[in-house]
């Protein structure tokens, strides 16, 4: 029989669950559990150079790989790393945040301890957590752990949202039970069937009453696993099929039914003008907030919708819970008929745009030269991600090869996620070839994380946006304060490397230098390669001068008086 304390307990349920490895900052509430940890053949111990972007690592590995884990010490780890956890919630990413926290006996003997308040209260970090997750559980003593480690994990897979468990420093190694079998917490809640039924069927009636029905797809089918269930009624219905900026290639932009990028007024061309032609909207996992909705200009009528969300369904005046979308989208594929019309006169208006070949210049690089070079080197196994900024409209625009995939944080939207993300998602996709675009304001958040993809041989490409300053935030909102200092970029990357290394920094001003970079890039296969690209400061899409405005409208509503 194999013996258990908390820590290999724990351990032995992140494998189980299929982590490889798991995002770490030591500190000595942990160091025992980290031991534990260390000992699981099945994980690798991954550190960071902060809790920040730990857990931003974390919510890039759960992206790549479905799970992930990040284990801090408490309150000066935790307390930064709940931001990211914080992400996870909104992007719905089931990442377990570990914590290590004051010996048992502490409290009881009303001690003050470090990493505290220098109060007598030790139990605020849970409290917080509550909020920032679907699951908290402190473990008080070792037989609990067990169970409450299982009661995490568990709703953190059903919910796809993150969870939070804190082990005290002296409990990590003392003995528990064992694990049962893996699918007590893998196992999903099946739907309801009448409530399916009854769903199914009130759906298929509003799509039968329209004449010309259209589907949207937001994040949430990827977090539902519906991706498939979503194409199979895409294809049954025959219908345009729009997509949300973060939900950009769960369906693949080279199906016949694609019918862009929904984002209001700077959807992709035809778009937005073919949403608002149909007569009904089939919304399958979508999110409407300022952002997505272009300060509120283009949120659908509720009338006209059905919306189809994780795990409940309101149609018709109905709200019908417990279902699982991927289940609904299933069924009403086999009671829809086809009804093509959106699609034929999306067809009318659609103009493929033909991108024109990048012809690296020797003028000073554009925002647009840059743009086609790096759509230039997407490829059916790229990611592509991109950061809070016009690194966000970059990406959105470009045209994705089958199979390639795009991540972007777009309702947390932390500026500098991307970098740390990239590092955790590379880790967990070792096959794919991930590339980050990062406005400079966004990288001087966690640029420390570049210097781990480095000791880890990642050969992540960077795209790092030199355009002086928070463009993003001029374009919404201007002042001083959208100045930032500027940094050597490309040079940074030696300092990372130090005494060994294979980071590389480059710097391109022209057209020409960014086609030499990229070829050196694609050399460069021991570690990351950082390329700064230098542009004007206003030199940005005008999708975003245009939703930055809208934006800026929404904020700037003053209070209603009542
Ligand atoms: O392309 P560009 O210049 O807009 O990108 P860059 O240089 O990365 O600037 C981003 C500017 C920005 C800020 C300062 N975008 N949003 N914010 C607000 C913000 C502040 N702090 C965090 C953690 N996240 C934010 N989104
Ligand atoms: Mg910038």
């Amino acid at each position: 029989m194999t013996l258990h304390t908390v820590g290999s307990y724990l351990a032995t349920r992140l494998a189980q669950i299929g982590l490889k490895h798991h995002f770490v900052v030591p500190g000595d509430y942990n160091l025992v559990l980290l031991d534990q940890l260390l000992a699981e053949p099945g994980l690798q111990q991954v550190g960071c150079a902060n809790e920040l972007n730990a857990s931003f690592a974390a919510e890039g590995y759960a992206r790549a790989n479905g799970a992930a884990a990040c284990v801090v010490t408490f309150s000066v780890g935790a307390l930064s790393a709940l931001n990211g956890i914080g992400g996870a919630y909104a992007e719905n990413l089931p990442v377990i945040l570990v914590s290590g926290s004051p010996n048992t006996n502490d409290a009881g003997a009303h001690h003050l301890l470090h990493h505290t308040l220098g109060t007598h209260n030790f139990s605020y970090q849970c409290e917080i957590a509550k909020h920032l997750t679907c699951a908290a559980v402190a473990v008080t003593c070792a037989d609990d752990a067990p169970h409450l480690i299982d009661h995490a994990i568990r709703t953190a897979l059903r919910e796809q949202k993150p969870a939070y468990i804190e082990i005290p420093c002296n409990l990590a190694a003392v003995a528990c039970a064992s694990p049962g079998p893996i699918s007590s917490l893998t196992q999903p809640v099946p739907s309801d069937p009448d409530t399916l039924h009854a769903a199914v069927a009130a759906a298929a009636a509003f799509l039968a009453s329209s004449a010309k029905p259209m589907l949207l797809a937001g994040p949430r089918i990827r977090a539902a696993g519906a991706q498939e269930a979503f194409r199979k009624l895409a294809e049954a219905l025959g219908s345009a099929v729009a997509v949300m900026p973060s939900a950009k290639g769960l369906f693949p932009e080279d199906h016949p039914q694609f019918a862009g990028i929904a984002l209001g007024e700077v959807s992709t061309r035809g778009c937005n003008e073919i949403i608002d032609w149909a007569d009904s909207l089939l919304c399958a996992g979508t999110v409407f907030t300022d952002y997505t909705t272009v300060g509120w200009t283009s949120l659908p009528p509720a009338a006209k919708i059905i919306d189809a969300g994780y795990d409940r369904i309101v149609v018709s005046g109905h709200d019908f819970g417990n279902l699982r979308l991927a289940d609904f989208l299933f069924a009403l594929a086999g009671q829809v008929q086809a009804k093509p019309a959106t699609l034929v006169e999306y067809a009318r208006f659609r103009s493929p745009i033909a991108l024109p070949a990048a012809e690296p210049s020797a003028e000073k690089l554009t925002r647009h030269g840059m743009f086609l070079q790096v759509q230039a080197l997407l490829t059916p196994t790229s990611t592509l991600l991109v950061d809070t900024g016009d690194s966000w409209f970059n990406g959105m625009y470009m045209a994705l090869p089958h199979g390639a995939s795009f991540e972007i944080e777009m309702l947390w939207g932390h500026i500098g996620w991307s970098v740390p993300a990239s590092f955790g998602y590379a880790l967990g996709a070792p096959r794919r070839q991930v590339i980050v675009m990062v406005g400079d304001g966004s990288f001087q958040m966690t640029a420390q994380e570049v210097a781990q993809m480095i000791l880890y041989k990642l050969p992540v490409i960077i795209f790092l946006v030199n355009n002086r300053g928070y463009t993003i935030e001029v374009e919404i909102h201007d002042g001083p304060y959208n100045n930032i200092k500027n940094w050597d970029y490309a040079g940074l990357v030696n300092v990372f490397n130090a005494e060994s290394g294979a980071g590389m920094g480059l710097l391109a001003r022209t057209g020409k230098e960014l086609a030499a970079a990229i070829q050196q890039a694609g050399r460069n296969t021991q570690g990351p390669t950082l390329i700064e690209c230098v542009i004007d400061r206003d030199d940005c899409t005008r999708q975003m001068i245009s939703w930055g405005r809208r934006v800026a409208t929404a904020n700037a509503r003053p209070p209603r008086v009542t």
